[in-house]
């Protein structure tokens, strides 16, 4: 049965809350869900209802299709002057011998380690200390744009440019301009977090306020570049909070269409001064990836992000909205594992990748950073693919 038929079924359903049943005409119609209705979603939809509703969303909008891309993750420093509860990764200042504090040159050993790597994109991201400032970034960007003007470069959140532009005097308009004439490609989501101050206030540390998260992306794509955003729930937000922060995104792709994707991102509690809070539970993800599939009707992509939630919910979320999967990563990002996550060393090949994709069911396609595609791997044999073969003519989880 297709997802077409599934939600007709639905639509038919005698026993199905009359305004649940209201959400899924407007979705079979194609039409807007509104804000009253998204907390509906939260507050009453089962996991089956929301599923049916986001994957008929998800495979009108990309079939089979899930993308990936062959980046690496690099992260200057794990010191940092802001002290976010939820961070486990991040050593203050008073203890910065604990940590690492990368120069330029170390940054450049690292990308040349990738040389003869097909790898597409750089992702840089890490804490916030002075010494990381304007001139540093520019040069970073500068420089491996020299050394590899093919590598798309996708660094730095809107916390990191609040702070370098308000220490060098400058405005967001100038800092973000700078940034691009220094080789910079786009921007990752971090820092979002939950931007209600009533939450933000409680766990970002005195970092950038979500207006100034919003206006920093708004500035970037008002420059013709593109972004990603996420949300860290499952903490001590409340649904209506992840509501307004999805609303303040809707909004905001309304007025630019810059954003590319859509990332939630699953608080994990261990290392932190937040590891009192329990975790949400796999079906709580499921369906806060739906309902963001849902909801944010004007984002064309929502991602898992794998490393963090391991491969299994990584697998489920495809048939709950989810048709991205990040990259093949390399074991070089430690902001999860040193929070709890389901791998401690993330890392993949681009053949466990693709057979994860297929076995169940979906269309692996590799992608570029602005979803350009580099290979799309209908058809293609890996050498030992065998001993996957029992898998591979197995139905989509959940048609
Ligand atoms: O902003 C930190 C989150 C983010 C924890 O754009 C935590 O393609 C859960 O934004 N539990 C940074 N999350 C990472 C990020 C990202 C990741 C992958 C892809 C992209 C993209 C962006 O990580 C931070 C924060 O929200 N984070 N600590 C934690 N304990
Ligand atoms: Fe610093 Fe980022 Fe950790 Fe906050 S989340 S303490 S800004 S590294």
């Amino acid at each position: 049965m297709n997802s077409e038929h599934k939600l007709a079924l639905l639509l038919d359903s005698k026993s199905l809350d009359r305004e649940l049943v209201s959400i899924a005409e407007k979705v079979s119609l194609g039409k807007r869900i509104s804000d009253e209705d998204c907390l509906t979603l939260f507050d009453k939809a089962d996991l089956p209802t929301l599923g049916i509703l986001a994957n008929y969303i998800r495979e009108n909008k990309h079939g089979d299709k899930v993308y990936f891309n062959r980046n690496f993750h690099m992260e200057p420093t794990n010191v940092c002057l802001y002290t976010c509860s939820f961070c486990s990764y991040s050593r203050l200042i008073k203890k910065r011998s604990e940590g690492w504090e990368y120069s330029l040159e170390d940054m450049m050993d690292i990308v040349k380690k990738y040389d003869d790597q097909p790898v597409t994109e750089v992702h840089i991201v890490g804490g916030v200390l002075p010494q990381y400032d304007v001139a540093f970034y520019s040069d970073l960007f500068r420089t491996i744009k020299e050394h590899r003007p093919d590598l798309h470069v996708k660094a730095l959140t809107p916390v990191e440019y609040h702070y370098i532009f308000k220490k060098a005097k400058i405005s967001y308009e100038e800092g973000m301009k700078l940034m691009d004439e220094a080789g910079l490609d786009s921007m990752p989501g971090g820092g979002a977090e939950i931007f209600h101050p009533e939450i933000r206030d409680q766990i970002a540390g005195g970092k950038c306020s979500g207006d100034e998260w919003l206006r920093i992306h708004e500035i970037w794509h008002e420059l013709g570049r593109r972004s990603n955003a996420t949300m860290l729930y499952g903490h001590i937000e409340e649904f209506r909070h992840r509501v307004h922060h999805m609303s303040e995104l809707r909004k905001l792709q309304d007025k630019t269409g810059g954003f590319q994707t859509f990332i939630p991102l699953k608080f994990r509690n261990k290392g932190n001064d937040m590891s009192h809070v329990e975790e949400s539970t796999v079906v709580e993800d499921l369906r806060n990836y739906a309902i963001s599939r849902i909801f944010l009707d004007n984002f064309d992509h929502i991602k898992a992000y794998w490393p963090m939630i391991g491969r299994d919910t990584a697998q489920l979320s495809l048939a709950f909205g989810v048709d991205d999967l990040d990259g093949t990563i390399d074991d070089t990002t430690k902001i999860y594992s040193m929070a709890g996550s389901e791998e401690q060393n993330p890392s993949l090949t681009t053949q466990q990748l693709v057979q994860m994709i297929r076995r169940v069911g979906r269309k692996p396609i590799e992608r570029d950073t602005l979803y350009n595609v580099v290979t799309d791997f209908e058809g293609h044999v890996f050498e030992d693919d065998k001993k996957y073969k029992g898998y591979l003519s197995l139905p989509v989880v959940g048609k």
